[in-house]
């Protein structure tokens, strides 16, 4: 009897004892069986509800009645049903902000539903939630910040108790939970309350009552905060990471969080936040702000594409519900993804390896194209630089190519490239990249190819891969960018040409009869622009701008060099910064509006990304002559503006007529100064 067949198929079904080569022996630090199926969750829903839903603020203050919390439906299934249809895992919610208030009758506080008009006190949304997600086969995962800005303990030893207790109550009732999120943020400024965490009480806590839940904080120890709350990962991207010191708000850097520390000691890898909207709660003066198709899909590549777990947050409304336009996004998004991951364009290639682990079947190339997670190709121990060529039968074509590491063995790899076969016989680099991780997709320029290389210049260890898979997406139609300057005049225009952009400035959605864009259009007035890009029978998602008058008569009258600020432009990342000043610490800037306006608010842009350091406590002074000044704004705050460096809009109790504004930065989260993209007012 030949036995040759049965003992490949052993091999190919790993079991390793019927097979002369062993498995490579695993390297570095490793992911906990927790964290592994953590990772394959991929994509997960963050939800951000409680009084701020109700009031619009970002960062509630702690003083919120707790009638403030009045949903009129809540309705949790419906979360999970858009969670799982958007094929989403699992549910992160926000159980307790930072205004302390709890979604849950949570007995080791004072400022719960329990003391809510809302269903006469009787109400628990972690209930629903946790019996919601069940019912949809969801993972259910608690978000509860330690910062506190309601509990009287706050400041004190007394408070690490009461968040021991109030860890107890979230963690204890409510069945499996599979994340708990320590949100690293404080706002209490120089002169606020310090709080001396307990960290080895709040951990202890956690994993006695959920040994198996993923904890996420800034520097882990389950998942690391991925450095911005913009969803993207850094280009490398190592789930190894040294922790040490690294406490959640504590000193940390952020590009380390972005990118991972090669040969780092602990396994602690990367969770993308990130909001379908401008801010974290719902506020229906953001509904046209909900993130285009085109933007979800560039988060995803930069997310799940870089080795970081996505989660997304999807605000519930004042009903309790998410909104239609927030799920209708979700939808395109999961069709999309569909639609591109639907047909691996590797499958039935040839595939073939510069080297295969003690030449076994086991480890051979072909591993790679099924989508057996636990099967892969790997090279022998000394190996560190090897290639795996596809080749097909007629040439394929695409711009996406998938990777993926067997991570349970560790991240290994740290610089690879990837090559086309030319029609005579040359190859062509088409990515050079840095890491893999647990998954990597590579965005191409569209290919079409006979043969398709990866070489593996740099690794670890010897390479242990089990994907390698080629798709072409021809989803993404990127809506425009619009730009408006000082004098007004609009400019649209797309990354790469795809189309026709049409628009409209009647609020109507733009269609293929909209105007064509041909060049700049000068609208200096309040007004709105909707704009889209009509590519053969494909469209790009709606973009949509709103701008209130052009800055063309306003000055900056101080400091020199200063105008940047009223130039209608936001910053753009350049260096030098020619859009925007950076501001040296004690300077304020004056502007002359040019004649007295009546002004509803004002608003603040940082520099990009927040470079130069942001302002978070601000005042603002108005004056008719310039000559005597009144205060319109004492000390206020931008809140959550460091992690998320945006515009912030400000309006004010009552219309303000004036013709000289000051801004004077208070606090800015650099020592040496602060950056201003652009100041502007509100005249609606
Ligand atoms: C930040 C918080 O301050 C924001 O409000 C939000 O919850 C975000 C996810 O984390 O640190």
């Amino acid at each position: 009897m030949n036995l040759r067949p049965i003992a490949a198929a052993l091999c190919a079904a790993g079991i390793a004892a019927s097979c002369g080569t062993p498995a490579p022996e695993p390297f570095g630090a490793l992911p906990t069986p927790e964290q592994l199926a953590w990772q394959r969750m991929e994509t997960n829903m963050f939800v951000h509800f409680g009084p701020n839903t109700f009031t619009s603020a970002e960062w509630g203050d702690g003083r919120e009645h707790p009638d403030v919390f009045a949903p009129s439906d809540l309705d949790c299934r419906q979360w999970a049903a858009i969670a799982r249809d958007a094929g989403m895992k699992g549910i992160v919610i926000t159980a307790k902000h930072h205004d302390g208030f709890c979604l849950w009758p949570n007995p080791a506080s004072d400022h719960t539903v329990a003391r809510s008009a809302w269903r006469d006190g009787k109400g628990d949304v972690l209930r629903e939630l946790s019996d919601a997600c069940r019912e949809a086969g969801l993972g259910f995962g608690v978000y509860i910040s330690p910062w506190d800005r309601n509990d009287p303990a706050y400041g004190t030893d007394a408070y690490n108790d009461v968040f021991r207790r109030t860890l107890e109550s979230a963690l204890g009732d409510y069945g499996e939970v599979f994340e708990q999120w320590f949100d690293g943020a404080c706002g209490e400024g120089p002169n606020g309350k310090r709080q001396v965490y307990d960290w080895d009480l709040y951990l202890s806590t956690v994993f006695r009552l959920q040994p198996q839940a993923v904890v996420f904080g800034d520097g882990g120890p389950g998942c690391r905060w991925i450095g911005n709350e913009r969803g993207i990962a850094g280009r490398t991207c190592w789930s190894t990471f040294d922790p040490d010191g690294v406490l959640p708000g504590g000193a940390r850097s952020l590009d380390t969080l972005n990118c991972g520390n090669v040969r780092g000691s602990h396994w602690v890898p990367g969770e993308a936040d990130v909001s379908i909207r401008p801010g974290w709660f719902y506020r229906e003066s953001e509904d046209a702000q909900v993130k285009s198709l085109a933007e979800l899909l560039k988060i995803y590549y930069a997310s799940v594409g870089r080795n970081a777990l996505l989660l997304l947050n999807v605000p519930p409304d004042k009903r309790g519900r998410i909104a239609a336009v927030d799920s209708l996004r979700l939808r395109e998004f999961r069709a999309a993804l569909d639609r591109i991951f639907a047909e691996d364009l590797a499958a039935g290639a040839a595939a073939e390896a510069s080297n295969v682990r003690g030449g076994s079947r086991r480890f051979a190339a072909a591993q790679l194209l099924d989508d057996e997670y636990d099967t892969y190709w790997a090279a022998d121990d000394t190996v560190r630089r090897a290639s795996v060529t596809l080749r097909f039968d007629a040439p394929r074509r695409f711009n996406r190519v998938l990777l993926q590491e067997y991570i349970p063995l560790g991240q290994r790899v740290a610089r690879f490239r990837i090559e086309a076969l030319r029609p005579d016989g040359s190859w062509r680099t088409i990515a050079r990249e840095t890491t893999i991780g647990y998954k990597r997709i590579v965005l191409t320029e569209t290919v079409a190819t006979e043969a398709v290389r990866l070489t593996i210049d740099e690794a670890l260890a010897s390479p242990v891969l089990n994907r390698f898979a080629l798709y072409m997406d021809e989803v993404t139609i990127d809506p425009p960018h619009a730009e408006r300057d000082k004098q007004g005049r609009i400019v649209l225009r797309t990354d790469v040409p795809q189309g026709e952009i049409r628009y409209t400035l009647d609020g109507s959605l733009p269609g293929r009869e909209s105007a064509l864009y041909a060049g700049p259009v000068v609208e200096p007035g309040p007004c709105r622009l909707r704009a889209a890009v009509f590519a053969g029978d494909k469209t790009s998602s709606v973009a949509e701008w709103s701008w209130d008058i052009a800055p063309a008569a306003f000055r900056a009258v101080a400091p020199a060099g200063a105008e940047a600020v009223v130039d209608g432009l936001s910053d753009d990342g350049a260096e030098p910064v020619t859009r925007g000043v950076v501001l040296p610490a004690g300077e304020a800037v004056t502007l002359d509006l040019g004649a007295p306006l009546t002004l509803a608010g004002f608003f603040y842009e940082p520099l990009a990304e927040g470079r130069g350091g942001c302002v978070v406590r601000y005042d603002l002074l108005a004056s008719g002559d310039g000559a005597a000044w009144k205060t319109v704004c004492d000390g206020a705050a931008f809140d959550n503006i460091v992690n998320n460096p945006g515009r912030r809009e400000v309006r004010f109790e009552a219309p303000l007529r004036t013709r000289y504004l000051r801004f004077v930065p208070r606090e800015t989260s650099f020592a040496a100064g602060c950056g201003i993209g652009e100041l502007g007012v509100l005249t609606r």
